[in-house]
């Protein structure tokens, strides 16, 4: 049956956007390509130490570093060729979950927002009352494995920075340190999941179907009357709007950007990769009708190093290697099973920080840091003691200049075509002084060692010879920006230029990154987003 809103893709955009909707009384149908992940969203996978209980691989916040690890990674997106989380939550379903409530300065205009969204704080202060963030997930209130906490606030201190609760002053980015936060609740992985989808599904107006692809979205001109899907049980495998119905987009930074390809909407570059497909070239509009607008440019992630150390305090908790085979330690195990607390009810991370750099360019530039027990990879000439190993990686974010492009190769797979990470020489040099900034203390903490880059190699040299692919933060942004006529993808009201009834609310709207992570500020984005559509005039 037709309906008023099609949300395609049940990421942190998807799920909030079609709960307000459907809270309004709007008839949603929400279609994921992906299946279950929580156990709420009917998932099953996990590891045998977990058998017998209700705990999957995406519930127990301990298992994240194991995202990366598992050989059966069913979760990636197998058509896109950087991460992404093609499952119930979206990335929210296998990210490490750091949540940041967005500051004013997130939304301002400097930051490439239209005037109208400035106002961020009623749609953020909706998001924080459904989804609270903690610092201390673990259900017993006590913080664990906190030895690197510990460890870099000592480097921290002597550089003049403060520790302070990161949420509570969101505005409050320079020279400040706290502890990491999540969006977890009763020590489990919750996000918009466990919250704004378990308000929609019990409602007659909603519907959410899972394992459905969305292949593009069926226009007359200018107006769309449906989705295209792979589900052979519907007619031709369309899903129809009613009239007056509208499309929202929640595919993600990639996943939205290629529907519109798919769609005649785009550049020609990318309309003719999908017009030389056998399937999907003969599902586009005919060329008169494609809609020339710059999908997949203005696009940017934070360019991110990692240094790798080591203290004596520190336990790197085996790298975080055995946490699904053959399993945590016993005692870390059992009490996870029984109360959802300690060292498995949080993801690896134990510390953020942040500080304003300036620049040879004259534009403020701002570092992230999270730090972590354990490292992915490293690199050393001399011996060390692996199990005090700990990593901070350092996320040159608000101020960062570079842009990239992706897009879609003749496979349709989505991906990079211009990488976004320090193309800007201001950029480069920023970062690069920003990890001088970090280490700059380290003699004020005895026995702590760098071990990545080593003793003999300089943080420039480091940097220089640094693989940019490896740069990725997984924080992609922009594919679909926000702005004015002739320069971007979207309008105020999200809606897609040069269409009645299309819109895209996910990642690839926003036109600058966050100062952090940027899941926090995605969803205050549909908050905002939902309220400006339901309140435009010309639909249901
Ligand atoms: N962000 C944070 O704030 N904190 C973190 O700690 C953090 N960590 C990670 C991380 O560790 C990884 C490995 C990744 C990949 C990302 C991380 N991020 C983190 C970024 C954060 O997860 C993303 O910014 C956020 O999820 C973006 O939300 P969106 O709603 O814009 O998009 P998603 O990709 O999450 O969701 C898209 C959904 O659409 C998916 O469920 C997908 O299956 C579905 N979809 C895509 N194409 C579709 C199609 N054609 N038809 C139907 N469904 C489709
Ligand atoms: C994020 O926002 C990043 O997107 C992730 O890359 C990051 O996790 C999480 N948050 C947590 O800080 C890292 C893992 O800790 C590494 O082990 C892994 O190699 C890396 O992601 C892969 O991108």
């Amino acid at each position: 049956t037709p309906v008023d809103y099609i949300v395609v893709g049940s990421g942190p955009g998807g799920i909030i956007t079609a709960d307000r909707l459907s809270q309004a009384g709007k008839s949603v149908l929400l279609l994921e390509r992906g299946g279950p992940s929580t156990a709420q969203t009917g998932g099953t996978y996990q590891p045998a130490w977990l058998k017998g209980t209700n705990f999957t691989k995406f519930d127990v916040p301990g298992l994240f570093e194991s995202m990366f690890t598992d050989s059966n990674e069913f979760w990636w997106c197998k058509d896109i060729t950087v991460f992404a989380g093609c499952l119930v939550g979206g990335g929210g379903a296998v990210n490490g979950a750091l949540y940041w409530l967005p500051a004013d300065q997130d939304f301002s205009t400097s930051a490439g927002w239209p005037q109208e969204w400035t106002n961020h704080q009623p749609y953020t202060a909706a998001l924080k009352a459904r989804l609270p963030p903690t610092d201390a997930p673990s259900t017993d209130g006590k913080r664990y494995l906190e030895q690197v906490s510990d460890v870099v606030g000592q480097l921290l201190n002597p550089q003049g920075f403060r520790n302070v609760t990161i949420n509570n002053s969101p505005n409050d980015k320079d020279h400040i340190y706290g502890y990491s936060a999540y969006d977890f609740l009763k020590g489990k992985r919750a996000g918009p999941v466990a919250t704004y989808l378990q308000t929609s599904l019990p409602r007659k107006n909603f519907q959410l179907k899972l394992n459905t692809y969305v292949w593009n979205v069926i226009r007359n001109g200018s107006t769309i009357t449906g989705v295209q899907t792979n589900d052979t049980g519907v007619p031709g495998g369309i899903y129809p709007l009613k009239p007056g119905g509208r499309v929202i987009l929640s595919a993600g930074t990639f996943g939205s950007a290629r529907i519109l390809f798919r769609s005649g909407i785009g550049p020609t570059d990318m309309i003719n990769l999908v017009k030389g497909d056998p399937v999907a070239g003969p599902l586009l509009p005919p060329q008169s009708q494609w809609i020339n607008l710059p999908v997949g440019y203005n696009v940017s992630d934070n360019p991110s190093i990692n240094l790798v150390f080591t203290h004596p305090s520190v336990n790197n908790y085996d790298n975080w290697a055995n946490v699904m085979t053959p399993g945590p330690p016993a005692a870390d195990a059992s009490q996870y099973i029984a109360s959802q607390s300690g060292i498995m009810a949080q993801a690896s991370p134990r510390l953020n920080f942040w500080q304003a750099l300036g620049a040879t360019d004259g534009v403020t530039r701002w570092l992230q840091g999270t730090a972590r027990p354990g490292a992915a990879s490293w690199n050393t000439t001399y011996a060390f003691n692996q199990t005090q190993m700990f990593t901070i990686t350092a996320y040159l974010s608000t101020g960062i200049k570079s842009r990239g492009r992706i897009g879609i190769n003749a496979a349709l797979n989505a991906l990079p075509l211009v990488n976004p990470w320090l193309v800007d020489p201001a950029d480069k040099s920023s970062l690069v002084a920003g990890l001088k900034s970090i280490v700059s203390s380290m003699p004020a903490v005895p026995n702590m060692v760098m071990i990545t880059p080593d003793n003999k190699t300089t943080i420039d040299a480091y940097v220089n010879a640094y693989d940019p692919s490896t740069m990725n933060s997984n924080h992609w942004v922009g594919s679909n920006i926000i702005g004015p006529a002739g320069k971007a993808v979207v309008d105020v009201n999200t809606k897609v230029y040069n269409t009645n009834n299309l819109f895209v609310v996910d990642a690839s709207i926003v036109p600058t990154l966050p100062f952090g992570n940027p899941h926090g500020l995605v969803m205050s984005v549909a908050e905002q987003a939902a309220a400006k559509i339901l309140a435009l005039a010309g639909g249901n």
